[in-house]
């Protein structure tokens, strides 16, 4: 009885952690919220705004694989069941050996288990019968030469085989120099964005948090952090890889379908680390090559918005962005092609002229603690330096 209790309590226990752990809370912003109260206590913050839109509530429960979350701009749920790239399928299928073979173990042990149960009660109810108190004890047998030889040679027969397989599957996926014909993209982790670097004889080609990639074609990623440990993972291509300060590191995928794949950093790295998505967008080889294309040219001049242009190289925007021909700052997120992109702050805010009229204003409102000041600008400002932005495309 004491058995069954404690077993509902473990069962319970569980139940409340998968309960606690699924629950949508934002733990990022409440833990700014409460450390950034040092004594004295200030007056309670303004609510935080939410970005407006739905890009970002739907990738974000897309992202925690919400499975009520509807498809949103072709972007599929981020679940490692649904490999779509070389690597992540060999590691899905190496899972399901090892859950496989550990099924079989469950069974075999199981069913030795339940005969011993049954054949137990058996002997009992026949002494019972036969008007004993309790069944003899059963035969007690010392060594056994074939027992011993299977219980020793089965085990080892499947570790050998698992680890040769987990050999096989590190050595197709852990690979030093890049597979033929792949394309190399440098990451570098920021807290908390992400830069993609296109090295090419025809100009480097910089962008954010949105990395474009030509489907049926190796992707070599050169793995660097900016300040602290990220992790690179989009689960549907790619398996995890630490961003190490200092250190280089690298993988690579092959996504075989077009679309867009969604990842997250997946090393705890601050306050936002939450909100430090990836969109990996698998496009046709031609429509990458008219991106990569569009991507080199230098940032639009367009003269109706010279105003905003002028309030960008007015203010300290310029030393930390980047828009090709204005300005060379690189502490944030290259601008130059801002308006091609779909998100801002990492793939978690819709690019739409409120939100990023309000991210200018201030940042803090939507992501609260990202290293991007208020610039305190006034309507006008924000007004003329949105408009330009919303012009690089
Ligand atoms: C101190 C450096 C700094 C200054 C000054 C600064 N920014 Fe930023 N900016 C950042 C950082 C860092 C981010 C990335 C924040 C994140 O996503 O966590 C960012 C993000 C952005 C983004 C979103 C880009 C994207 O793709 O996600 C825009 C737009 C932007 N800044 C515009 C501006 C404008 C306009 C100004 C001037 C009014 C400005 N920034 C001033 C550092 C700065
Ligand atoms: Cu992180």
């Amino acid at each position: 009885m004491r058995g069954v209790r404690s077993g509902f309590v473990i069962v319970f226990c569980i139940a409340l952690g998968v309960t606690v752990a699924a629950a949508p809370t934002d733990v990022s912003q409440d833990e700014t919220n409460a450390s950034a109260a040092g004594p004295p206590v200030p007056p309670a913050p303004a609510p935080v705004r939410q970005p407006d839109g739905s890009v970002a509530d739907l990738d974000a429960k897309l992202v925690v694989c919400d499975p009520n979350a509807p498809p949103v701009s072709g972007a599929g749920v981020t679940s490692i069941f649904e490999a779509e790239s070389p690597p992540t399928r060999e590691i899905r299928e190496l899972g399901f050996l090892v859950f496989a073979i550990c099924i079989g173990i469950f069974v075999v042990v199981q069913g030795f288990l339940a005969l011993a149960i049954v054949r137990g009660i058996r002997a009992r109810r026949a002494a019972r019968a036969e008007g004993v108190e309790s069944s003899p004890e059963p035969t007690q047998v010392y060594g056994s030469v074939p027992i011993e030889v299977a219980w020793t040679v089965i085990p080892t027969i499947i570790v050998f085989v698992l680890t040769m397989i987990t050999i096989r599957t590190i050595r197709d996926i852990d690979i030093t120099s890049p597979p033929e014909d792949a394309l190399e993209v440098v990451v570098i982790g920021h807290q908390w964005w992400w830069e993609f670097r296109y090295p090419d004889e025809a100009g480097e080609v910089v962008t954010a948090n949105e990395m474009h990639v030509p489907i049926g074609r190796p992707i070599w990623l050169r793995l660097e952090s900016a300040d602290v440990i990220h992790s690179f993972w989009v689960p549907r291509l790619a398996g995890k890889m630490d961003l190490i300060p200092g250190h280089t590191n690298y993988t690579w995928f092959e996504a075989d379908r077009a679309g867009i794949y969604l990842g997250q950093c997946a090393e705890y790295c601050g306050t936002q680390h939450a909100h430090m998505l990836i969109r990996v967008y698998a496009d046709e080889p031609e429509a990458f090559d008219a991106w990569l294309d569009g991507q080199r040219k230098p940032g639009v001049q367009d003269p109706k918005v010279a105003e905003g242009r002028g309030v960008f190289a007015e203010y300290a925007c310029l030393n930390c962005h980047t828009v090709d021909g204005t300005s060379d700052g690189m502490f944030g997120p290259n601008l130059t092609h801002l308006a091609s992109r779909d998100t801002i702050g990492s793939g978690f805010i819709p690019l739409n002229r409120e939100n990023l009229r309000a991210w200018i204003d201030d940042p803090a409102q939507l992501k609260i603690g990202c290293n991007m000041p208020s610039l305190k600008l006034d309507t006008a400002e924000l007004d003329a330096v949105t408009d330009y932005l919303l012009t690089l495309n």
